[in-house]
């Protein structure tokens, strides 16, 4: 999705982004739109086509920490395409640098980073599950791809994003609190919180015992982070790679479900159209499981849909606790945004919960 940007804006932004190596004139800029966090520039010049990020500083507190970890995974992946044969250019972000690093900081202290355009298609949402089954193929591949990857090497970009005891913490702190008095009116939603407290101890507890191993996460697994060849349809680069970093399978299986197999958008503000699919369910099961092949442990498998309920929950909890201290990370559109998006969050982890026999049986066939 693209927008014309005010006149004076664009040449404020073009003249950040030109610190970058793209070796010719910008010819043109365009702001996307999708994403809750950076803020995302679509960039044309004589050499080619390039995205342009700032970095949301109150949300990633050591960018050049980010470009590390980015450029280190990217060039593992490149390896490992060069190695079998893969697509070196187009499988791989290419980041450009600006001087002799990965990112450029402007006169407000702002971090800037740019990278080669993936010619491709990305998906807000899939629509059928064929689609859904590609995405999950190529978040599995993109695991398998970063299995031997020195997990000690990669920083903690956001610390805890995960963790969904730490994230009901927070939470408790931000009801504690209620600096702009919205708890009252969120009661239902706090308590339906509340009544799963035990439940955020889930994959925290499973990572410490070694019962789920650590492993490179993706960790932001919407389907619009996935390119997908134009030709062939089948994923082609994993991009939005800023929180990658160690975790669970089940943190990139369960944002995957809590997103993409919800029948409607994160904002739906009629609920009764709020359930999770079945079939999108399914789809991404056989896509994700599949390429993950023998890699994936039986516990972790048994436990691919709690793992899926547990990070919708988590995002509710996300959500509202953003909504009740004032909505400073998520960008909103409307006052009560992050209030209607943990909703459907909590309406899906209801549904999950009365699916989960089937859902169970689902994950159980690949036993
Ligand atoms: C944010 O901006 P976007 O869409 O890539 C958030 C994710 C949430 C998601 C909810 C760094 O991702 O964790 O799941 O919004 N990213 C960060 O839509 O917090
Ligand atoms: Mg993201």
């Amino acid at each position: 999705m693209t927008c014309a940007i005010s006149h004076l804006l664009m040449m404020n932004i073009e003249k950040i982004i030109s610190a970058f190596d793209f070796n010719s004139p910008i010819l043109s800029i365009d702001e996307c739109k999708i994403g809750h966090i950076n803020s995302t520039f679509f960039v044309k010049c004589a050499s080619g086509r390039y995205i342009a990020q700032k970095i949301k500083k109150g949300v990633f507190k050591d960018p050049a920490a980010i470009m590390k970890n980015v450029v280190g995974v990217t060039d593992h992946i490149r390896a490992k395409l060069a190695a079998c044969g893969g697509d070196v250019q187009n499988s791989a972000l290419q980041f450009i640098k600006s001087g002799d690093r990965y990112y450029h900081i402007d006169k407000n202290g702002e971090y800037w980073r740019a990278y080669q355009y993936v010619d491709g298609v990305c998906y807000d949402k899939c629509d059928t599950p064929a689609l859904f089954t590609r995405v999950g193929a190529a978040f599995g591949n993109f695991q398998n791809q970063l299995a031997d990857y020195d997990i000690s090497t990669l920083h903690e970009t956001i610390p805890n994003f995960h963790n969904t005891e730490k994230r009901y913490e927070a939470f408790e702190a931000a009801v504690a609190a209620d600096i702009c008095g919205r708890a009252a009116a969120c009661a239902a939603e706090i308590e339906f919180i509340r009544a799963r407290r035990k439940d955020c101890s889930f994959i925290v507890d499973g990572l410490a015992s070694g019962l789920f191993p650590l492993r490179v996460t993706h960790n932001d697994t919407k389907p619009n982070n996935v390119i997908m060849d134009k030709n062939t349809g089948e994923g082609l680069c994993v991009i939005d790679l800023d929180t990658v970093m160690p975790g669970s399978l089940l943190y990139d299986f369960g944002d995957a479900i809590r997103f993409g197999a919800s029948s409607a958008t994160e904002d739906e503000t009629d609920l009764d159209k709020v359930f999770v699919r079945v079939d999108m369910f399914e789809a991404y099961t056989k896509g994700f499981v599949t390429s993950l092949s023998k890699r994936i442990t039986k516990e972790e498998l048994r436990a691919l849909p709690e793992g899926a309920r547990i990070l919708t929950l988590e995002q509710g909890i996300r959500f509202l606790t953003d909504h009740l201290q004032g909505d400073t990370y998520f960008r909103i559109q409307h006052e009560g945004h992050n209030l209607e998006r943990a909703r459907t969050q909590l309406k899906l982890v209801a549904d999950m919960e009365e699916k989960h026999p089937l859902l169970q049986s689902i994950v159980d066939q690949y036993l």
